[in-house]
């Protein structure tokens, strides 16, 4: 029945190893600050978070999506969360602002939908952060292209043509919640047992399509029909769906800017860039700055055309985005072993002093 959910042969064995009298396991459905749905063997349950879970960063704070050991009340249909189980995927966004924070919003996904309409909603350069984040997450990115029936063929095929530029072999769908077109391509890729979650802006679309894949209005969506509702979000919280044919969708809240999380091991920027990635090894420098050095492929590759400007710009402002989150992510740490060693020598202090 859980495994209806997801549950497999890999968390069963941990899952053996781990688990205690009392203990239940569970995939999370819903998640607000500290009371969580649940899904078990026995039905949904409402569980709450203890206090040890409330700390930052929120890494290993249970998220949507997640497997988890959940402590039974005595007799009752509801307990407290203890453990998270392994993630075997993981995608994590930077909270906007000025502190580098991970939130994460999904966990275990087999596949993020990367969503954005076909309309007002579209930019390449924001498709290459989404790319970048679901590498590194573990899933398998899909392109979908909402509202494909308020554009032209004209228009489909720009669109076709601009994406394929920065996302070789990634499968692309246009789809429309109206004509129904490729509906019911998405359904097939989810296959029973997996999951995939909905990514992207608020508006484009995503609760829509949960819709049109349940065949139900199961989903809250926005009533009010301008191009893309900016800054109005229908969704207000990420809740994971069991489809009719066996796949397992996950609806999230719009997001309004999507910035990187890195800790330091982050290859999604070199998965995403792989073009620019193999020119820079045919430069003739190891050391090649792109600046003024002879042999440089780079170079060579923007003036003759194979290699956009705007492409090449976009590489550099991630490559420095990311740096910039691990170089803060280091200085945290670094910050929290200090304080700890101040307080270890204070400790050491008082127990000469006291001899
Ligand atoms: N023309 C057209 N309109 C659509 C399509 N899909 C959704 N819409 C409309 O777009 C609007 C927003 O849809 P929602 O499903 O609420 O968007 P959302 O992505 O869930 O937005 P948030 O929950 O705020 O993140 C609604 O008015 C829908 O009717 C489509 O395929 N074609
Ligand atoms: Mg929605
Ligand atoms: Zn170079």
């Amino acid at each position: 029945m859980l495994e209806q959910y997801g549950w497999n042969t890999a968390l069963q064995n941990e899952w053996d190893v781990l688990k205690k009298e009392n203990w239940v396991n569970g995939r999370i459905m819903t998640q607000s600050r500290d009371l969580s749905k649940v899904r078990m063997e026995q039905g949904e349950w409402l569980c709450s978070l203890p206090g040890s879970f409330n700390y930052n960063p929120s890494f290993e704070f249970p998220a949507v999506g997640d497997w988890v050991a959940v402590e039974q009340l005595l007799g009752e249909k509801r307990g407290i969360i203890r453990h998270v189980l392994n993630r075997q995927s993981l995608f994590v966004r930077n909270t906007a602002g000025l502190e580098t924070k991970a939130q994460v919003i999904a966990a275990n996904i087999d596949y993020a939908f990367l969503v954005m309409s076909c309309n007002d909603d579209f930019n390449l350069r924001r498709l290459e952060r989404y790319l970048i984040a679901t590498w590194d997450s573990g899933a398998q990115p899909v392109i979908v292209l909402t509202k494909s029936d308020l554009i032209t063929d004209a228009k489909r095929l720009e669109l076709e043509l601009e994406i394929d530029q920065i996302a070789f072999g990634v499968p692309l769908y246009f789809v429309s919640n109206e004509t129904g077109e490729n509906i019911e391509a998405l359904s097939h890729i989810l296959q029973p047992n997996l999951t995939a979650a909905l990514l992207g802006s608020s508006g484009v679309g995503k609760s829509t399509l949960v819709n049109s894949l349940l065949k139900d209005e199961k989903m809250k969506v926005n009533t009010i029909r301008e191009d893309d509702s900016k800054g109005k979000h229908t969704t207000t919280h990420r809740e994971l769906i069991l489809l009719p044919e066996g796949g397992i969708i996950v609806d999230t809240p719009g997001m309004r800017e999507f910035q990187l999380w890195n800790e330091g091991d982050s290859t999604g920027l070199s998965e995403s860039f792989s073009d620019i990635e193999s020119l820079i090894s045919a430069c003739k420098f190891n050391d090649c700055r792109h600046d003024t050095e002879p042999g440089c492929a780079i170079k060579q590759a923007l003036s003759d055309g194979t290699l956009a400007q705007d492409r090449y710009n976009s590489y550099l402002k991630l490559q420095k985005e990311l740096a910039y989150v691990e170089r803060k992510e280091n200085e945290k740490m670094m910050r929290q072993e200090k304080e700890k060693w101040k307080a270890i020598s204070k400790t050491v202090k008082k127990m000469y002093k006291n001899n």
